[in-house]
Formats: structure tokens, sequence, C-alpha cells
């Protein structure tokens, strides 16, 4: 491996130097077409082919004269091309934009009684994890901010084995059955006649299927709140979503529920800042995971169960097994086991991120599968779909994939075998190997023992046929504001559908939900009648609200983990802006300040400060607060800027606290921004730095209309 050297300091060069990396001298040289030529020296090795061949020039294919055709011969030229060529493997069919970061699980408390799986016993074990976060529906190259659920896979490299909890940030799901899975992906992904949109449900395609699917309702609420446009990955919960079973020694089992709970609390944004901040960096949830590690700010989960037996679940007035229902918590409180934290960025994307490999179906002793039908139907598509990915059933000898603790079978060859077995024993049982594995019925997996009887057939429970009373529980237990994103965000995503009989036949599924919400949506579209409620096939029940389903009301009275820019121009205020910079600081923000241009702005005592970012690509939409300071020279610059306006405009429509001072609040007058509680004195420092800790929902009915 060569070992790169930190630059960063491109500003700083000689005009005319040899470029960054390129020492000069000996070991430099200009070809006959000015080309330049690097040769190794002692401390770089030396180029070679993929058979070790030393490559005498990077720079020229072989020609059969200079300015000749080239020449098949040149191998050189056909392999680096050829690997090129392949360098891409078929993406993901869903969730194929990650950012993945390894960290460590510590249990905090034992579970032995309910299970004798080492990773939920031993406390105090620090267990490796590589954990892949990701939207749904984009491409690999998709930005990072759509309206989207969020991936959550966990890869316990336990000592008993692998065990991947691939989680969701939404603790229900769309469909009941394995079987609608393509459906509905094929629905969500981008239409197969136009190849657009990409990365959205706002479009027919979605909202047809949808609007005939009465058993998605629940997880509709959901995605149309703000939870599918989280701030950060560092700021969404994971559930494991399906029901599994814990077995303990004596062999019995305990129905588990998982969760994640972000340290930083959770936290989103508002739709329209979504949508600016896909424009102002498409990569902004990879680039706030990748910053925040290369800070050392690592991002820590709690991690919590729900235990339950079958007497329990009996009970229930809903199936734990339908995939479309969540235990509330009020219900079956969490218990809180373990914890995670993240501290390692990959070092290559593609070998670690792109190449990992999660599956339901690796679990390891001590936990076992439900019959959620989804899940069952889980358990077969992912090593199916994997075997087309890596395309090799030895996709588990890439190393991110490979477990940590020793394994050893009987399976051999196909393509890209990594190891070299030795000896003639490839079967079992075998009497000719005294080396070869064998099974351990002592501690080997155990599957839990339940008895099966019934009607074999393709038949639903009629217990899966409430699909309304959970989605109205969620709805009810929203704050107002939440509620009032929830109807927007519907009318904003109905609106995008051109059949009519689609938006009206989701506005009579709502109805069941609530009327009032109906109503709105039906307002917000302009349908003027309300259409007759969708036929349900089991009567909707009224639950007790449950307000761990709130955002609003699990945000952390804290800045850390957020980030505040301040606005300077030359002649700015120095001691305001360092005074802010220490403050936020301290109170645990990112801070970075912004200017006209990224060399900086000259401060009214004649000293340079430098700039983070530059005024155009640096919008507010990339903080959680801002701070405007500003001299008069400063103010009659930027009020002819049209993204200084724009940066206080969308800091105070996206409900942020701003700072301002003198020079400041005329920008903001500018900008027709009338002061409100989040609209603060620069001197005001505790009140920004409160303000700051969260949004201004009182301001928002000042500034958006909402459904
Ligand atoms: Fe997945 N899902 N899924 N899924 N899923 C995949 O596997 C599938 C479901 C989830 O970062 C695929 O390797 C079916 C629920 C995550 O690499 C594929 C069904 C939940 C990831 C697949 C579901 C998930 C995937 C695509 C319905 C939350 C990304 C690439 C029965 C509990 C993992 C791959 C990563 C990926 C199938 C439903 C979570 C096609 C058939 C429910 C986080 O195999």
């Amino acid at each position: 491996m060569s070992k790169e050297k930190k630059t960063g300091n491109a500003g700083k060069q000689k005009k005319n130097s040899t470029p960054r990396g390129a020492n000069p001298g000996a070991d430099v040289h200009r070809g006959n077409g000015g080309e330049l030529h690097q040769v190794a020296t002692g401390q770089h090795p030396a180029l070679t082919t993929n058979q070790g061949i030393p490559i005498a020039d990077n720079q020229n294919s072989l020609r059969a004269n200079p300015r000749g055709p080239s020449l098949l011969e040149d191998f050189i030229l056909r392999e680096k091309i050829t690997h090129f060529d392949h360098e891409r493997i078929p993406e993901r069919i869903v969730h194929a934009r990650g950012t993945a970061v390894h960290g460590h699980f510590e249990l905090t408390k034992s579970l032995a009684q309910y299970t004798t799986a080492k990773i939920l016993t031993e406390v105090g074990e620090k267990t490796p994890v590589f954990t892949r976060f990701s939207t749904v529906a984009g491409g690999a190259g998709s930005v990072d901010t759509p309206r989207d659920v969020r991936g959550f896979a966990v890869k316990f490299y336990t000592k008993e084995g692998n065990w991947d909890l691939v989680s969701n940030n939404i603790p229900v799901f769309f469909i009941q059955d394995a079987i609608k899975f393509p459906d509905v992906v094929h629905s969500v992904k981008m239409e197969p006649d136009r190849g657009f949109p990409q990365s959205a449900t706002a479009h027919d395609t979605f909202w047809d299927f949808i609007s005939l699917t009465p058993e998605s309702m629940h997880m509709v609420m959901w995605i149309m709140s703000d939870r599918t446009i989280p701030r950060s990955l560092r700021m969404i919960e994971g559930f494991g979503v399906h029901s599994f079973r814990l077995l303990n020694k004596a062999g019995d089992s305990t129905f588990v529920k998982f969760h994640w709970r972000p340290k930083l609390g959770l936290q989103s944004t508002i739709w329209d800042e979504a949508v600016k901040i896909a424009g102002a960096d498409p990569d902004f949830h990879r680039r706030d995971m990748f910053e925040a590690i290369e800070a050392g700010d690592f991002p820590e989960w709690e991690f919590a169960v729900q235990l339950f037996t079958q007497e329990q679940a009996d009970k229930f007035p809903f199936d734990h097994l339908d995939a479309t229902k969540l235990i509330p918590e009020e219900l079956v409180p969490l218990q809180v086991i373990g914890r995670m934290v993240l501290d390692r960025w990959p070092d290559n994307f593609f070998a670690e991120t792109e190449q990992v490999a999660y599956c339901p179906a690796n679990i390891v002793p001590g936990i076992d599968f439900s019959n959620d039908p989804l899940l069952q139907g889980r358990l077969f598509s992912y090593l199916d779909t994997q075997l087309l990915r890596l395309g090799s059933p030895n996709f588990n000898q890439i190393p991110v994939n490979a477990p940590k603790c020793p394994f050893a079978n009987l399976q051999r060859d196909g393509k890209m075998q990594m190891t070299q077995p030795k000896g003639r024993v490839a079967y079992e049982p075998n009497s000719l190997s005294e080396t070869a594995p064998r099974e351990t019925p002592d501690r080997g997996f155990p599957s839990a023992r339940v008895s099966e009887s019934g009607e074999k057939g393709r038949i639903r429970a009629e217990s899966f046929a409430d699909h309304y009373s959970q989605a109205r529980q969620f709805y009810r237990s929203q704050s107002k504001y939440e509620q009032a994103h929830i109807a927007s965000a519907l009318v904003f995503e109905l609106s995008k559908v051109d059949h009519l009989h689609v938006r009206q036949a989701m506005v009579a599924h709502l109805r069941h939900i609530e009327e009032e919400l109906a109503q709105r949506v039906a307002d917000g579209l302009g349908l003027g009648t309300l259409p007759k409620p969708a036929e349900a096939a089991a009567p909707v029940q009224d639950f007790d609200q449950s307000p761990a389903l709130q955002i609003i009301g699990r945000m952390k009275d804290t800045l850390e983990g957020r980030a505040i820019g301040i606005l300077i121009a030359d002649g700015s205020d120095g001691a305001i802006v360092s005074d802010i910079i220490k403050v936020a600081a301290e109170a645990g923000a990112k801070v970075k300040v912004v200017a006209p241009k990224v060399g900086g702005a000259k401060l009214a005592d004649g000293t340079m400060m430098e700039a983070d970012g530059q005024l155009a690509g640096t919008p507010s939409v990339m903080f959680d607060a801002i701070a405007v300071v500003l001299s008069d020279e400063g103010v009659k610059l930027l009020s002819k800027e049209s993204a200084a306006i724009d940066f206080v405009r969308h800091a105070f429509g996206h409900l942020k606290a701003i700072a301002a001072d003198q020079g400041g609040r005329s920008l903001l007058e500018q900008a027709n921004i009338e002061k409100d509680k989040g609209v603060l004195d620069a001197k005001d420092m505790k009140g920004f730095i409160a303000a700051a800790k969260t949004r201004q929902w009182e301001r928002e009915e000042s500034v958006r209309i909402l459904a």
C-alpha cells in the first residue's frame, strides 16, 4: 500500500511548481509529447500488470509508429482496459445507495434467561460490526435526501458466526407477504417506459399500487411523515421490523423485536429543505457521516429489545406476525441491552460498502425466525440476489463478508475460489480424513421446537385484515406540526399523480385513518367532494395514542452533531464572530464560516478570516441554525446577491434560529424577514443556542400554507 501525502494546502502552492506528489528531480521526466512520467524510486513500488510484470510506460499504448495505429499485441493496454470495463457490478435492486462504517457493539445487559446467543449474553464483550445505511429506491449514484425509507443493516461478526440484523428506520413495511415485494418495488422505481422519476414515490405507478393495497396504509403514514427526510444518518432509529425468537438453554422461546435508538436523538429536515439539500450537496448524509468519523464524533446507538411471550402475543389487538404492525412501546416497553459505536470509515468504498452482503438468514444459535411471511420470503431473497450481484457463491470469502471466527466446511470450487483446501475429502461422513469438519450437536444451530398444523394453501390469516387501526394510531399520536407535515406530504405526492381516480382512491383510504386528514388532503388536491370511504376488511379500532411515535417529542436538547453557519463579509465584526464560534462550539456544534469568497473576508480590524465555505456553494440548508454578522459595507454588497438573501430567507423558511448583529438585521430586512422568537440579537448567545437546539415550529404557519 502506498502512503498518501496529506496535502490540503493547494492555495499555498507556488506558481509553476511541480504537481502535488510529483517529486521534482531525476525520477520525473517528460516524454516526446510533453507528457509527464514518474519513475519508481525507493519509496514507490514498481507499477506492474496483474501478473506482476513491471510496466515501463503507463502513459502511451503500443503503436505501430509514433502516429500509427495501436497494436492488439499490447497486453498492458488490454489488461488495464478490460479491468476497467468490468469495474462495475450490478447495483442492488433496492438499497443501492449506501454509506457504511465499521464499529463495535457492546452488550450492557445479559439476556441469558432468554437466549444462548453469546452476543446477547456476554456483558462487556465488544463485537465488531459493519453498518450500512441506505436509501431504498434510488440508484447507487442518486442523492442522499429524497423522501425515502432508510436501510439500517448491521453485520455483527460474533464469535459464533455472522449475525446480520437487516433493518430499516421505520418499524413497519408496505406489504404483508414477500410475494408482493417485486410489485411494490417496481411501482416505486422509475417508470419503465420513461425511465423517471429517480428515487421518488411522487408518481403515478407508486400511488396506483398503494391505492390498491390497503395493507400499506400504516406504512404510508410513516413514509409521509418526516421520518423519511432525516437530518442525518446519525439521527435515525433502526427497527428489525419482524418478530424474531430467542431460544434459551432449555429450548424455550421468547419473541423479540430489535430496536436501535440514536444517541443524538431523532431529527428530520423540512421537505423544502430536503429538496434544496439535494441540489446543494447530493452527498449530504454520506459527507456528514464521513466528517463526523474523521472528527472523532463517533455516532452511537442504544440497542433495545421488546420481549414477549406467545400468551402475551395472543392478547394483542393485532397480529405480531404481520409486518405492517408494530408493538407500541406503551404495550411492551423497550429494554436497553447494549450500544453500538461506529468509529472507522472503510478503507475502500467498493471493497467494503459495495461488496458487503447482508442477509436476514444469517443468524446465530440462540436466535431464530418467526413465521412472519415477509421475513420468510426475505430468507430466500438476499442470498439469491447476492449470487447475482457478487457473481459467485464464494462471496463469503470477500474480507468484509467473511466471519471473524473460525469457519470450515466441505463446500468447494466455484468462481473466484480464494482458498486452497488440502486433501482428498470434500464430503461427509468420511473415514479418510482426520481433520475434516464435523457436526456439533451440542452447540450447533438449533431451530425452535414449534408444531405446525392446519390447511395448506395461499391463504392470508384473518388476523392480518385490519389495515387502518395502527395507521390511525400513528397519525393521532403525532404533534399538530407533524400531522400538518403528513397532510402536506400527501398533497405534494398526490399532486404529482396524473390520474384523478388514483388521487381519489387514496383519499378514500384516508377517511378510515382520520376524516380530518382526508378532508385536508382533499382540499389540498382541490378534490371538491370527498370520495366514499374505501372498503375495509375489518372494523377500525381506536388504539391509545403512542407519543413514542413522534419525532418532535424525541428530539434531544443538544447541539451535538448539529452545524451552525456564520455569514460574514468584508468589514464584519471579528469579536462577535469569535464569540459565536466559541459559544456554539462549546455547546457541541460544528461551526462553519461562510463568505462571498472562499479565501475569506477582511474583518473590521483589518485581519483576514478564512472561510470554510463560499456563499454560493454553501447555502443555509447545510446548517441547523445561522448567524449573520455584517458591516454596512457587507450589507451593501450582499443585498445585491441573491445567494445571501436566500441564505437568510431559507433559514427562516426552514424554521431555523437566526442570530444577527445590526448589519445582519439589515440583510434580514432586505429579505422581508420579520423578527420572531427564533430571530435573536447576535449578542444574545444564550437565547440563540437554546433556539438553535430545535426548530421554530410556531413560525411555520407564517411561512408556508400547510394542508
Ligand atoms: Fe430488503 N432486500 N427485502 N428489506 N433490505 C435487499 O438484498 C427483500 C425488507 C433491507 O445495505 C436486497 O443484498 C424482500 C424489509 C436493507 O446491503 C434484496 C423483502 C426490510 C437492505 C431484498 C424485503 C428490508 C435490503 C437488495 C420483502 C427491513 C440493504 C440487495 C419480503 C426490515 C442491505 C441485497 C445492504 C436489501 C429483498 C423487505 C431491509 C433484493 C424480498 C421488511 C436494509 O434481497
